[in-house]
């Protein structure tokens, strides 16, 4: 009976359930399919981060924490990052005509001058070569720079017979200039993970917001992602004006209402750039004429606060001077030095002096380096500093 029972069950199972290979029949199949819808998804839809089309890589992210979602409230809407390239437009050799003719009056002081003089005498002593001291000395160079360069000359053309030629001297002066920056530019304090967090200083007026939104706009044409942050909350203007660069290039601005502490817009851009895992963080501050108490105390309170957030930031600290200030701008550099640790320079509005040598002499006197200089008004008046093209455009 109980024989008999069993066998029916067995057979009643064989007929509901088939066997173990029949099952791989279809599972091999079904799981084949599955891979290949998987590897599709993939190749269409799953992209990694960085390598997003830039309208999308600079869309604002959604942050979670209460800080940054406040701050993120107030970022501007992002426009099509194809604008930068526009907005820059320039190749190397547009480039190069603009820093000529931005220097042109430096130039005109310099090898026009100094080229008369040598067309016009005929004997290279010294009465030729201090009228050469008081052309350089005219241009803001500084005294040791016009000794420095005057005495190359003297040691490699006195004693000849001939006249040396203007094209002999020019190209002396110019290797004289690159050996005193030096042929590689100081490299910058770049973090080893994290946001590199620059922030912009100086007195009012000097071309800080107009500089923060060139370099932004060509840190983006580099492909950089970059978050700007409006630390001069003194006048609503201010806040203003950077959110419109943050517009033109589509870029993220982290702001908050006009009188609001610095020190906390800054701690709030920082986290929105660790948060957004962004390349680059630019902090635009106040340009009053503080003294110099008030602005220690603004200046190291900014440090303090966002260094809570990120204990190595900022990574570099520029100080912005405008070259037609002459020798008040060497005035600011020794000030602002004696305050906060600069790390590099933005000379602006090299195109509105004759004086464009300072930048020579306040690298000679106070080592800073020179990261950018600006000789115009557009975004792609502002570039990095090199020596040597600096040296060509002003003897020429
Ligand atoms: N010609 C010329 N003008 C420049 C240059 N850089 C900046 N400017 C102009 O200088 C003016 C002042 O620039 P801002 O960027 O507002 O200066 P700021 O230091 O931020 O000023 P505050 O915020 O008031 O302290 C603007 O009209 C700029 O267009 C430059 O290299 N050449
Ligand atoms: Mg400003």
């Amino acid at each position: 009976m109980l024989t008999w029972s069993s066998n029916l069950q067995a057979q009643t199972l064989s007929t509901t359930i088939p066997d173990s290979n029949s099952w791989l029949i279809y599972l091999i199949p079904l799981s084949l399919v599955a891979l290949l819808i998987l590897f599709i998804l993939k190749k269409t839809h799953w992209k990694h981060p960085k390598t997003l089309p830039p309208e999308q890589a600079l869309k604002p992210v959604i942050a979670r924490d209460d800080a940054i979602e406040a701050a993120a409230e107030t970022v501007a809407e992002p426009r099509v990052a194809a604008d930068v390239s526009e907005i820059l437009g320039d190749s190397q050799s547009s480039w190069l005509g603009r820093l000529r003719d931005g220097l042109s009056k430096t130039r005109s002081q310099l090898s026009g001058s100094i080229g008369a003089l040598f067309g016009s005498k005929k004997v290279f002593n010294d009465e030729l070569l201090e009228e050469l001291h008081e052309n350089l000395y005219r241009s803001d160079m500084g005294v040791e720079t016009a000794d420095r360069m005057v005495s190359a000359l003297r040691k490699k053309f006195s004693g000849q017979d001939a006249m040396p030629s203007w094209e002999a001297v020019a190209q002396s002066m110019r290797e004289e200039i690159v050996g005193i920056f030096g042929e590689e530019p100081a490299p910058l304090n770049r973090p080893t993970k994290g946001p590199m967090v620059i922030l912009v200083v100086g007195v009012n007026g000097v071309g800080k917001t107009t500089s923060i939104g060139k370099l932004a706009a060509r840190y983006v044409s580099e492909g950089k992602s970059v978050l700007l942050c409006a630390g001069d909350t003194f006048r609503a203007a201010a806040i203003e004006q950077l959110s419109v660069w943050g517009d033109r290039l589509n870029v993220p601005v982290i702001k908050h209402q006009q009188g609001a502490d610095p020190a906390s817009v800054a701690f709030d851009g920082v986290k929105a750039a660790k948060a957004r895992e962004v390349d680059v963080l630019l902090i635009d501050t106040a340009g009053r004429l503080h003294s110099k108490s008030e602005l220690m105390d603004e200046l190291s309170k900014i440090k303090r606060v966002i260094q809570k957030e990120l204990p190595e930031a900022p990574h570099e600290t520029w100080l912005v001077i405008d070259s037609t200030n002459g020798q008040n701008a060497v005035a600011q550099v020794k000030a602002f030095g004696d305050l906060v640790q600069l790390t590099g320079l933005v000379v602006t509005k090299l195109d509105g002096t004759a004086k464009g040598g300072v930048i020579v002499g306040i690298h000679s006197k106070y080592h800073i380096p020179i990261r950018y200089i600006g000789v115009g008004e557009k975004a792609a008046d502002l570039k990095e500093f090199k020596p040597k093209e600096y040296a060509d455009s002003l003897f020429s």
